[in-house]
């Protein structure tokens, strides 16, 4: 069985007291809780203070292009859907630069898990406001406050066809490993939110912040019902944070809906085309 150090790369790069220390702990966990090693593991990371973890975390690894993370995993999955596939990318790279992929890949269905550090800014590039930030918020690229109303995470998801959402939080690590664990384990697109203080650049939603607005939801809670999910999600217009699976339900994956991988994955048919041959048609 793999253990920490065998999921360990470089040491992290990130600031002192950052969101991303807990959910790269987290994520580790995760993947040796289910068993997994740095060779039965897919990874594609974003372009981001979160995608840096590329460096930090061995597996199967993509550092693929800014917003571009989703379609790189969809890719990885299809050849070789045997293998679990995450994705781990920024705020900014997934609801902004990346909306639509995800938005598709949720309409899709795609058993891919997509872990997001939600922490309201673009981080790498030294604090501009990122689509979930409140409205109202200053930051450089907007000194007198974002006009626009803040992107809905839980919501988008959950209406564009994902079939796992949950969220987490970045100072609960324990709960995070359980979430991002139960979003690789589920069979379909799945969505981990993770609210994740950048104590540099978003003097807003701090670890205090949160501390006052999250809280677990009950085992009552019925995650299967859509319509439930949705109202859930909105109260994040009250500041109130829910954390647990938001949503969860069955329905074939893309892939289970493929004919040509019923009996093998891609990788294992061996009939790999030579690109060479095929770019010299164009020349
Ligand atoms: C196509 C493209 N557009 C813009 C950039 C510049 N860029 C690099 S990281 C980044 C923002 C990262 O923010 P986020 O995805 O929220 O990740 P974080 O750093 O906050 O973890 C941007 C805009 C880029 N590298 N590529
Ligand atoms: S800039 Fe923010 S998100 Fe990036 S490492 Fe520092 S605290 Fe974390
Ligand atoms: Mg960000």
């Amino acid at each position: 069985m793999a253990n920490i150090q065998d999921f360990s790369g470089y040491n992290p790069t990130w600031c002192p007291g950052c969101g991303d220390w807990g959910i790269g702990i987290a994520i580790k966990q995760a993947l040796i809780q289910l068993g997994l090693d740095p060779s039965s593991v897919g990874a594609v990371f974003g372009i981001g203070c979160s995608g840096n973890m590329n460096d930090f975390l061995n597996a199967y690894a993509i550092h693929s292009l800014h917003g571009r993370a989703i379609p790189n995993a969809i890719g990885f999955k299809i050849a070789n859907h045997k293998m679990p596939v995450i994705v781990i990318a920024g705020d900014g790279d997934t609801y902004g630069e990346g909306g639509n992929h995800l938005m598709h890949a949720c309409r899709g269905n795609h058993d891919i898990t997509v872990i997001v550090h939600d922490n309201g800014v673009y981080g790498l590039t030294t604090g501009q406001s990122a689509p979930t930030a409140q409205k109202g918020f200053k930051s450089k690229s907007t000194p007198t406050g974002i006009i626009e109303t803040p992107i809905n995470p839980l919501a988008l998801t959950i209406t564009s066809g994902a079939t796992f959402v949950a969220q987490s939080f970045a100072g609960d690590a324990i709960h995070t490993i359980s979430m991002i664990k139960a979003g690789i384990e589920h069979k379909g697109f799945s969505v981990v939110n993770i609210l994740q203080p950048c104590v540099t650049f978003n003097k807003v939603n701090t670890y205090q912040y949160y501390l006052q607005r999250v809280y677990k939801l009950d085992e009552n809670y019925q995650k299967n019902d859509f319509k439930i999910a949705v109202q859930k999600s909105l109260e994040i217009n009250d500041e109130k944070f829910p954390l647990g699976i938001i949503y969860q339900n069955k329905k074939a994956t893309y892939s289970d809906q493929l004919p040509q991988l019923k009996d093998s994955t891609l990788v294992d048919k061996k009939r790999f085309t030579d690109i060479d041959q095929i770019s010299k048609l164009f020349i």
